[in-house]
């Protein structure tokens, strides 16, 4: 169960955030807006919410996902792969905001890349992409860090997407969401795989919350298919991130 979320508003500069789509620019307003009914949802599923305030010179910091991983054990502070995002792990309010939950805290180090959306988390396991963000070398770091804590990890090669849960979506009791390239890799070859259809390939981005999964509202599809199985589903517009690559999981923090 998760107990804490973090999340950061969205900043005025999210017009500039880092992209390959080419859906237009995010609305700051619709974001915000977006971003509050996104932690209502949070919220309906029983968990605190942090929130930290927006940072202007980092038009992609609402993305919080990305610049840590909350385990059981430990924070691991990310290095981004993405040279706008680095100095966005670092931000002394994120760290303090961990602090307030974890005695420990782990860092990844130069020449390690890593984006923690790049993690996807399967109990005490967790699979770390290699992806254009993350590196080789910022893998087996965490991977240290990882055993350190009596966690494990494994790399998964990726050529497709942006981030490994780009992709992905672990529903917990062994449902995998899965999206294209993802459908055939030989390490999810054991898990109940949900496909989603490469139409609605955006909305394989879910998260799992408390028995709750929260959807991304426009893939009906991935929706039926979601509760199907049982669970409580929860929709939310994230129109505006997705005109910057990004969906529901990569807009908090959960652990
Ligand atoms: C980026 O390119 O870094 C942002 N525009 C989107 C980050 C999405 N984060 C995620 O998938 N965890």
């Amino acid at each position: 169960m998760f107990k804490n979320v973090i999340v950061r508003v969205p900043s005025k500069t999210i017009s500039e955030g880092l992209t390959s789509a080419d859906e237009g620019k995010p609305i700051y307003e619709k974001a915000l807006v977006q971003h509050e009914n996104y932690v209502s949802a949070l919220t309906k599923t029983g968990v605190n919410v942090t929130v930290l305030g927006p940072e202007d010179d980092f038009p992609d910091s609402c993305f919080v996902e990305d610049v840590a991983l909350c385990t059981s054990k430990c924070a691991i502070i990310t290095r981004p792969g993405a040279l706008s995002r680095r100095k966005e792990a670092a931000l002394p309010d994120m760290l303090e905001a961990l602090q307030k939950f974890y005695d420990t805290i782990e860092y990844i180090e130069d020449p390690g890349t890593i984006e923690a959306g790049d993690i996807m988390m399967v109990g005490d396991h967790f699979y770390i992409g290699l992806s254009a963000r993350t590196n080789e070398e910022g893998a087996k770091q965490m991977i240290a860090i990882l055993e350190k804590h009596g966690l494990s990890g494994q790399m998964v090669e990726m050529k497709e997407m942006l981030h490994l849960k780009t992709g992905l979506a672990y529903l917990e009791n062994n449902n995998l969401l899965v999206a294209g390239e993802f459908k055939t890799a030989p390490e999810f070859k054991d898990f109940n795989k949900i496909e989603v259809e490469i139409s609605e390939a955006y909305g394989a981005n879910c998260i799992w919350m408390n028995g709750y999964v929260i959807v991304p509202e426009g893939y009906p599809n991935v929706q039926q298919k979601i509760e199907a199985l049982g669970y409580k589903v929860l929709v939310v517009d994230t129109s505006e991130y997705r005109k910057i690559d990004g969906g529901l999981s990569c807009l908090s923090l959960r652990f």
